[in-house]
């Protein structure tokens, strides 16, 4: 059975983009492979973080993976922090990384823009070393993520490579799976940019968590163009295009399926019918989000999970060190 690791970061608002993009393939996944599935909370401290607030953000994103339809029967979910491994893989890699490979990180450059070096962390930097310990810890075949992590896996497979020709075969190394639709989610109010939790404005995205009325405003205001003709066209008509992925993904009909059906339709009964399906989708997920915020069964399927995680974690790390020339402690 093929294994499996993604994460997503407790930042900010799961939005639709994460949903389609990642979560929603992490639980069709869930029957297919070997599944481990983390919140990624050490990622999210490399930019000043409230305490109060990553704590309530990462239960919440725990919450939600259970709320989608991850089943702890079925896959492993955890904590990065809880499992001590990543850390210190992470500072395995870093000593096989390139400062070079780093530099051309799109994600950092983009990430520190206009902030002078003395105000970006070097975790920031390093982030993408800590995300491959994430994936190779687990010897991960493969990993489900949007678009935007493409380079991120390349660098981690470079470094898979680079250590097994260094220090024997010890990692595997993991392919992408980047879905051909909704890998790329793009803004509400923008289309021609990513759909993106740190997004200046909430108009920009759709939380899992909005309600039915917020959900029909941003989707009423979502920007389109004005020939009012439902045709998917990434390159001219971005906005539509995006809402017809959205709603092919969310309703299981293909987009020209959709083209058909509205098909001498305008834009505003498209919308009206858009609204009803995100909502239809998400209200369910958001009752499930409460009755598990109530039932205090997180916390119980995160400790079982991190225990089970950290077993495996810990073995590739003792094979990693023991490759590498460290010294295990007598006993
Ligand atoms: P930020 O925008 O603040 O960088 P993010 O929205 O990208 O955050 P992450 O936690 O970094 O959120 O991403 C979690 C997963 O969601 C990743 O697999 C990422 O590729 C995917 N993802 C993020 N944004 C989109 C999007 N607009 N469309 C499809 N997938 C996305
Ligand atoms: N960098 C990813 C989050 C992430 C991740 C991972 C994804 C951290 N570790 C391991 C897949 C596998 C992002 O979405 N920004």
């Amino acid at each position: 059975m093929k294994r499996i690791l993604s994460g997503i970061q407790p930042t900010g608002n799961l939005h639709l983009g994460n949903y389609l993009g990642a979560l929603k393939r992490f639980v069709q996944l869930q029957h297919e492979a070997d599944c481990y599935f983390c919140v990624v909370d050490l990622h999210a401290l490399t930019v000043p973080r409230d305490p109060k607030d990553l704590r309530e953000k990462t239960m919440e994103v725990a919450t939600l993976y259970l709320a989608a339809g991850l089943n702890p029967e079925k896959m492993t979910m955890f904590i990065q922090s809880h499992v001590r491994a990543h850390p210190e893989a992470s500072w395995l890699l870093e000593c096989v990384a390139r400062v070079g490979e780093l530099d051309r990180m799109i994600q950092f450059k983009e990430k520190s823009k206009g902030k002078g070096a003395d105000s970006v962390s070097v975790g920031l930097y390093t982030y993408p070393v800590l995300m491959a310990a994430d994936i190779l810890l687990y010897q991960a075949d493969a990993v489900p993520v949007g678009e935007d992590q493409k380079q991120h896996l390349e660098l981690c497979r470079d470094l898979a490579e680079r250590f097994n020709r260094q220090y024997g075969e010890v990692l595997t190394v993991p392919e992408p799976l980047i879905g051909e639709l909704g890998a790329r989610i793009m803004g509400l109010d923008n289309p021609r940019k990513k759909m993106s939790k740190s997004a200046g404005s909430s108009a920009n995205f759709i939380a899992l968590l909005d309600d039915p009325d917020t959900i029909a405003k941003k989707i009423k205001r979502a920007v389109t163009d004005s020939e009012n003709v439902i045709r998917y066209d990434p390159e001219e008509k971005p906005g539509i295009s995006n809402l017809l992925v959205i709603y092919s993904l969310l309703a299981g009909e293909s987009i020209p399926a959709l083209e058909q059906k509205y098909q001498g339709v305008g834009y505003g009964q498209f919308k009206r019918d858009l609204i009803d399906v995100v909502v239809d989708h998400l209200v369910p997920i958001q009752e499930r989000f409460r009755e598990l915020q109530q039932s205090g069964d997180v916390e119980r399927i995160l400790a079982a999970g991190a225990e089970k995680a950290s077993q495996v974690a810990d073995e590739t790390l003792s094979k990693m060190k023991d490759a590498m020339g460290l010294l295990p402690p007598s006993r």
